[in-house]
């Protein structure tokens, strides 16, 4: 039902340290009934400001952010494509998640032991891309393979996938993501189906020193990159809220780590939320670019898709310009859309439907 992301890395580089601080930022469970809830799935609230000031103008009792959810992913080792240190199982939970949250050891310590003996960001990065690269390139094959055999009787379909997949292939070879190359939209159409696992966005958590050494950092390359000492917010975690923000004070650690940690992760998957709201609550939505209004409505409840008439549609900016929604619809900023609109990132949606 939500969207995920998996947190990877090698062993012991600090994955489920940070996802036991991610799952203490925990949403109460009875908001999200939906929500998968499983040892090793933290389903977590997404801050998002524009929320708090639509609760001010709609008056509403309580906010209730989105959520999206992290599974902590045993460590990769190498030759976990060929099954190694339970590999299949470690790629196969890779395969089901929406983006990947890979974490990656920068911080020094004597009694943790590293996989290759010493910290290195880059060397680490570069075993687990491998791992994956080479996963991907078996997928293709089989893919290949297949794709070949249909498109022998000239088929041109099968001809295009049968290029688009020895584009990937190439690619891979060379040592390069599915993601990083560059394909139409019609081709995309066609690979988002292949479970391919280079090909879903990353994002590098650089878990560092509690001194901050930032020297190791310089050589990642290759994709967005967030630092955060897992350990450092691990103990935070434990503190109340006072306590918390004076240890934060006291270290100089201005913003919380965990916040911008869980805002990228929700930026990485690439979505659009939306809100609805009332006197007892109003709420952020979460739904996939190109989301129909009746579709959406039908996330809020299963009875305004069915009964879906139309709905008031009021962009964030519009309505925090004009103040409240009596001026905003005087202003003319607020119109009615019908089950087709599709949603943009930040409307505020008042569906009209009957049971
Ligand atoms: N010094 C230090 N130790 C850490 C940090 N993050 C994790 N650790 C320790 O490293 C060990 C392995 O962490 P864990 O989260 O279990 O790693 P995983 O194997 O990637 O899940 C644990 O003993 C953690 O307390 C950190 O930022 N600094
Ligand atoms: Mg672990």
């Amino acid at each position: 039902m939500g969207f995920t992301l998996g947190i990877i890395g090698l062993p012991n580089v600090g994955k489920s340290t940070l996802f036991n601080v991610l799952s203490k930022a925990k949403a109460e469970v009875s908001n999200y009934p939906f929500c998968t809830i499983k040892p090793n799935i933290g389903v977590v609230e997404v801050p998002d400001e524009r929320l708090r000031q639509i609760q001010k103008i709609a008056g509403s009792a309580k906010a209730i952010p989105t959520v999206i959810e992290f599974y902590d992913i045993a460590g990769l080792v190498k030759g976990a494509h060929r099954g190694e240190g339970l590999g299949n199982q470690f790629l196969s939970h890779i395969r089901e998640v929406n983006a990947i949250i890979h974490v990656v050891r920068c911080f020094q310590s004597q009694e943790i032991a590293h996989v290759s003996g010493e910290i290195d960001p880059a060397k680490d990065i570069e075993t687990i891309n491998i791992e994956l690269i080479l996963a991907d390139l078996s997928t293709i094959d089989k893919y290949l393979g297949e794709v070949r055999i249909k498109a022998r009787a000239g088929e041109k379909k099968f001809l295009k996938e049968a290029e688009i997949l020895q584009r990937l292939r190439d690619a891979l070879d060379q040592g390069r993501p599915a993601r990083t190359v560059n394909l139409a939209i019609n081709e995309k159409d066609f690979i988002k189906n292949l479970p391919l696992l280079t090909l879903k966005p990353v994002l590098f958590v650089a878990n560092v020193d509690e001194s901050g050494n930032k020297e190791q950092l310089q050589k990642i390359k290759g994709g967005e990159l967030i630092s955060i000492c897992a350990k450092l917010e691990a103990e935070i975690a434990e503190l109340s809220p006072d306590d918390a923000q004076d240890y934060r004070e006291e270290l100089g650690i201005r913003d919380r780590g965990l916040g911008k940690l869980i805002k990228a992760s929700y930026e990485l998957l690439d979505l659009i939320t939306f809100f609805t709201a009332n006197k007892k609550e109003c709420r952020a939505w979460t739904v996939t670019p190109g989301t129909p209004l009746s579709r959406a409505a039908g996330k809020v409840h299963s009875d305004m898709e069915r009964g879906f008439i139309a709905a008031d549609v009021i962009h964030y900016n519009n309505l925090i310009e004009a103040g409240s929604y009596a001026k905003a619809r005087e202003g003319g900023v607020l119109h009615t859309e019908g089950k087709g609109y599709l949603v943009q990132d930040g409307d505020l949606i008042l569906v009209k439907f009957v049971v």
